[in-house]
């Protein structure tokens, strides 16, 4: 029987179980990214297990989320991260240089390889065919250790792509019409892999733009094939000797298929507050609009820019919008410069952000109340842009620069034909924003430099024989990391410091939780399907630790989260009989006894509603790992101990 492409990857890197699906795995990783957000903690981590140097083929620090220096902590946690980068092994990318995963794709992916990153949409170099997996912070650190990631071995789904994108039609469209076929749950436990005769039609940044969102499908990864494409991409980045060509085999078996004509595809949008909440743009057409932003990870690459450099030309931004573009990387930007299509952005009325995820991340760039905002991003979660009623919409660069001229809603297909834009033969390559790290010889004459923000992680403690606490939180469907540990301006130079950022935790959803969770010293959160989804960000498992959660019993889990909570020692459990989810009120009583003993015999433990005075059962399905682990009381006491 042939394979898949993600089979042919994942089983090169096996170290740890058998590619049986819905099992655990572990495999070794070639190459890690973290970023500044999530890169402290990481690094923190990485210093309390005591490796001197990282044993990835590469690994990458990236600084581009918290680039706004309103006080001395981002500049600190920045000096922090370059430091400890130059010390153990790992190439410093500094802010201006772009967002890690453009700049990862630019220059350090290579197809084939296996990629772990501390932000969720590390699956962007599944587009030059390398299975590159989003992770916890404390993950990606035992990774740079030379240890083993771990993960369930995926499903598979075939998207197989037919025809070719008609005019103005765009890869955006292309992943708002999967999210739109499979929700934002459809892809948990999966791997997303697109083959047929459509994959040659899309450049390397297009189906980037597509790897890159399927984070929002809560898919373990999506990936494409590296063929000729991949290797003009990698030439014109003069990195043509780490092409080779990888493919699905012809009879590989699939649990799933998508079946998507290019040819027939809208232009599309996401609208408020879901990336799954999928309406074509004909349909909002003519609606007022009050900002554009233009960037992210999803879509910032030199032939974005270079459309909406085109769509802009000659033409002034409607008075009522407000026009951002951040350019994805130093390297666009500085193409864009030189080629003219930044002086016609300028000329537009543009207002030209620095290379980095800006306000995709609510760093600067929050819309007027209730403003209207279209954004080339991947998230429009509730209050993500900084303004809580900011109704957010996900639409391709080409319908943003439009509507950004005409104030309302606009189908870029009114444009006529399609624009002769194709990648340069070259790219402009300059890699000086890049430090690399002294040899190993030389680190000890590196000095870590922690400014006042660093505060060391909360301290996890061996699970307790019964848990018995109260609900502090009940929540339902869906619950973002947005939701459970906002980003944001405000609050994300407290990144370091989780004492402080703790105070944020869950405050979207009930302003009272922190004081409520301390008082009770030890407490509960109930939640409903695909709690957690989104982000990587540990900080959603750390600061509930620091306030005393020690079980989270919902529907069902995203990926990501799930693996951090258990890192963090936090118990994550399901309802067997989701029935039981309504019968549970905040502040109830829950007590799960012999917890440990019940997880060590078997899949489902027992529970009890001591306020209302009736039991249910709920899913402990762990690996073995996973259940030392939280035995442990979280990764880094497992690492310890078995160190
Ligand atoms: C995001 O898009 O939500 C982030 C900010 O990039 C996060 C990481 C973080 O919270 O630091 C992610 O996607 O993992
Ligand atoms: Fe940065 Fe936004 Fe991409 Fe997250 S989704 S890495 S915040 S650009």
């Amino acid at each position: 029987m042939g394979m898949t492409l993600t089979e042919k990857i994942l089983s090169a890197h096996l170290v740890e179980g058998e590619m049986v699906k819905g099992t655990e795995i572990g495999i070794k990783i070639d190459q890690t990214l973290t970023q500044d957000a999530t890169g402290t903690m990481a690094y923190l981590e990485f210093e309390a297990m005591g490796v001197p140097r990282v044993k990835t083929e590469r690994s990458v620090a990236y600084i581009d989320h918290n680039t706004l220096q309103s006080g001395f902590e981002n500049a600190d946690d920045h000096r922090f991260i370059g430091s400890v980068a130059k010390k153990h092994g790992i190439y410093f990318s500094r802010p201006g240089n772009g967002i890690c995963h453009q700049v990862h794709l630019e220059r350090f992916g290579i197809p084939g390889k296996t990629l772990i990153g501390s932000d969720s949409h590390t699956p962007t170099g599944g587009g030059i065919g390398m299975i590159a997996i989003g992770a916890g912070g404390m993950d990606v650190a035992v990774a740079m250790g030379g240890g083993t990631y771990y993960i369930t071995c995926p499903k598979l789904v075939k998207v197989n792509l037919t025809g070719k994108l008609q005019p103005w039609v765009a890869a955006k469209d292309v992943i708002l019409e999967v999210l739109k076929r499979l929700s934002v749950k459809g892809g948990v436990g999966k791997v997303i892999e697109y083959c047929g005769e459509g994959v040659k039609t899309l450049s390397v940044p297009e189906r980037a733009t597509i790897t890159n969102m399927g984070a929002e499908l809560g898919a373990t990864t999506s990936i494409f094939p590296s063929d000729e494409v991949t290797r003009e991409f990698l030439k014109a980045q003069g990195r043509e000797e780490v092409w080779t060509e990888l493919k699905a085999d012809d009879d590989a078996v699939y649990d799933e298929t998508v079946d998507i004509n290019l040819s027939e595809l809208v232009p599309l949008a996401a609208c408020p507050h879901s990336p799954d909440n999928v309406k074509s743009i004909e349909e909002l057409a003519g609606q007022k609009i009050d900002q554009v932003c233009i960037g992210s990870c999803t879509n910032s690459s030199l032939l974005d820019m270079m459309k909406v450099a085109y769509i802009l030309k000659g033409k002034t931004v409607h008075p009522d919008v407000s026009l951002a573009i951040a350019p994805g990387s130093k390297q666009v930007l500085n193409m864009l410069a030189n080629n003219g299509a930044l002086a016609i952005m300028i000329d537009a009325g543009a207002r030209i952000l620095e290379s980095a995820c800006g306000p995709c991340i609510g760093m600067g760039q929050s819309p007027n109340s209730k403003g209207i905002s279209l954004r080339t991003f991947n998230r429009n979660f509730e209050g993500r842009s900084g303004t809580k009623d900011g109704q957010i919409y996900l639409v391709s660069p080409e319908t943003a620069a439009i509507s950004a001229l005409t104030g309302v809603f606009t189908d870029p297909r009114t444009l006529g034909a399609a624009a002769d834009i194709t990648l340069p033969e070259k790219f402009t390559v300059n890699d000086n924003m890049i430090v690399p790290p002294v040899p190993a010889e030389e680190m000890d004459s590196v000095e870590v430099l922690r400014g006042p923000n660093i505060k060391p992680f909360p301290v996890s403690e061996p699970l307790a024989e019964t848990i018995d606490a109260k609900v502090s939180l009940k929540v339902g469907d869906n619950i973002t990391t947005d939701h459970i540990m906002p980003a944001g301006a405000k609050i994300l130079p407290l990144r370091s410091n989780i004492p402080k950022i703790s105070e944020y935790c869950f405050a979207v959803c009930d302003e009272k939780f922190h004081d409520r969770a301390l008082e009770m010293g030890k407490s509960v959160i109930i939640g409903g399907s695909n709690y957690g989804q989104g982000s990587s960000r540990e900080h959603a498992a750390l600061a509930p630790l620091y306030l005393g959660v020690k079980a989270v019993i919902t529907k069902s889990f995203a990926r990501i989260h799930m693996a951090n909570l258990i890192n963090a020692g936090i118990v994550p459990l399901t309802f067997i009989n989701e029935a039981d989810y309504d019968r549970i009120d905040q502040t109830d009583e829950i007590k799960l006894e012999n917890i440990g003993k019940q997880i060590a015999s078997g899949n489902v433990i027992k529970a009890t509603d001591v306020t209302k005075g009736f039991d249910f059962e709920l899913n402990a399905d762990f690996s073995h790992r996973q259940k030392e682990m939280l035995y442990a009381g979280g990764l880094l006491n497992y690492t310890k101990q078995n160190a």
